[in-house]
């Protein structure tokens, strides 16, 4: 699973080439690359990682996702495979040369302007409603598939009380965030998408990769910063990394994730309707409730609508960021879908707890925007029962407020359906978690005797092209070159 890859601080690279590379790996299909925002350090081996960028700003040609115009010199739009409507950002150059046909802004035909024309003046919330009722209720949720994200959401939960543990005997460094109460989040939505669409959430991101289908062991691995970690120990808790299942981070900038993952549904758009390769695919962009009002997530909904990126922005909505509810921080704090609507995307506000529920409603929601080609936006209301990260006394909330969350847990609602239907046994249930305990304490047996990576490593897989004799090491043998730079 290790093969070469890269790590880009991006507190040492110039921001533009930092998001806009995760998209063009794609396209050239780099093995591997990782952006790191800030990391934590483990007490046992090297992880690398820069300072935390506050603030950050991020035009949209940062996401890798700037269009050039979409009409030939004759002004007519081009509709097939292969034609040359689309320019990558600053890069367009590099896209000029394969396609080799220059951008030229003609007069748009009569029928273009009135479908633009009817697109603005349709008010959101009708849009919202008319695309919201195209499709439903093909997509019946099996026994199989109940019992199947039972199983997940037990590992996570499972995977996280073990995680903890490990953190307060000091086996895992660095900042951790637990993902406990919000699993159905994960599990429900990416059950709802295909294997090989893209993913990139937060640092709250152990729970994806599990869902996306990352072993405990190579998660494990990575918190306790050991070789055979996702990331060769070098990311940790929240940079979890799996090109393979398709999930690229695992960020710690807040908000940094929305813009990749435009960039990754810009990519996939790219290929199936200019180069005519794969098919049509949707990315999922999951962020907190904290991240709603960063400058770059407002500037990546507008790009993503204008241009129709057929990304999802899942609003993890747990009611905090870090010690601050969501009322105390954000305007509007009731009705998150307006933000989504004001800027003509499809939004709905999904009860997260509940996962057949939640899957009911996304699936037909994530068929459309990848059929459609268009974004969505989705409030997720959903709870974490354990504080921010593992240093946070939690002082900001009951602990009556905490357990009547618990009474609603997903996993205890699933299953008391389960065995209200017959389909699972007290005594399977009881098999279950003993299996899924097994598998976690072999994970991290499996991380404990995983070896600390050499100090060398420090120099690997660091820059995407390093300049000459910049790394100590002289030699640069991880990694594809850049075709970029
Ligand atoms: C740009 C930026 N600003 C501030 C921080 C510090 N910070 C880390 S997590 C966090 C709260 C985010 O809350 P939310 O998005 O709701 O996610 P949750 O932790 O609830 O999953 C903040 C402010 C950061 N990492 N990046
Ligand atoms: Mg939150």
């Amino acid at each position: 699973m290790i093969s070469s890859f890269f790590i880009l601080p991006i507190a040492h690279c110039p921001l533009p080439i930092a998001y806009c590379l995760l998209p063009i790996a794609l396209f050239y299909r780099m093995p591997r690359l990782h952006l790191v925002g800030h990391s934590g350090m483990s007490p046992k081996g090297p992880i690398l990682g820069s300072g935390g960028l506050r603030g950050v700003h991020l035009s949209p040609t940062m996401c890798g996702i700037g269009l050039g115009d979409q009409r030939d010199p004759s002004g007519r739009t081009q509709t097939g495979p292969r034609n040359d409507r689309y320019l990558l950002g600053r890069h367009a150059g590099v896209l000029k040369r394969k396609s080799g046909h220059i951008q030229h802004i003609g007069q748009p035909c009569q029928r273009e302007v009135d479908q633009i024309m009817s697109k603005r003046m349709t008010p959101a919330s009708t849009a919202s409603k008319a695309e919201a009722t195209m499709t439903n209720s093909a997509n019946e949720i099996t026994t199989e598939m109940k019992l199947q994200w039972l199983r997940q959401m037990q590992l996570i939960r499972e995977f996280e009380n073990r995680t903890m543990q490990a953190y307060q005997q000091a086996k895992i460094g660095g900042f951790c965030h637990i993902y406990s109460g919000q699993e159905a989040c994960c599990v429900g939505t990416i059950a709802a998408i295909n294997q090989d669409d893209p993913i990139v959430t937060a640092y709250r991101d152990h729970g994806h990769a599990l869902a996306r289908g990352m072993t405990p062991e190579a998660c494990m691995a990575e918190m306790f910063g050991r070789v055979h970690g996702c990331a060769k120990g070098k990311g940790g808790s929240m940079h979890m990394f799996d090109k393979p299942n398709w999930m690229f981070g695992g960020h710690g900038i807040v908000s940094a994730q929305t813009p990749l993952g435009a960039g990754f549904a810009f990519a996939e758009k790219y290929k199936y309707e200019v180069m005519g390769e794969g098919e049509k695919k949707v990315s999922l962009a999951y962020l907190g409730d904290g991240a709603i009002d960063q400058g770059a997530f407002h500037e990546v909904l507008n790009y993503s609508s204008v241009h129709d990126i057929p990304v999802i922005f899942i609003i993890e909505n747990n009611g905090y960021s870090m010690g601050t509810a969501i009322h105390r921080h954000t305007a509007n704090a009731e009705n998150l879908i307006s933000r989504g609507q004001s800027y003509g995307i499809n939004s709905i506000q999904i009860d997260g707890l509940d996962i057949c529920h939640l899957y009911n409603e996304f699936k037909p929601f994530a068929d459309q925007c990848r059929e459609n080609s268009r974004p969505g936006f989705v409030d997720l209301k959903t709870y974490r029962y354990q504080g921010h990260s593992m240093s946070d006394p939690q002082k900001y909330r009951t602990k009556d407020e905490v357990d009547a969350f618990k009474d609603k847990d997903s996993i205890a609602k699933l299953l008391s359906d389960l065995l209200a239907g017959g389909h699972i046994t007290e005594d399977a249930w009881k098999d279950m978690q003993s299996e899924i305990k097994e598998q976690v304490m072999a994970s991290m047996k499996f991380a404990e005797e995983s070896p600390v990576p050499d100090a060398s490593e420090l120099y690997t897989d660091v820059y995407a092209n390093p300049e000459k004799n910049l790394s100590p090491t002289a030699t640069y043998t991880h990694g594809t070159k850049n075709p970029l730079m």
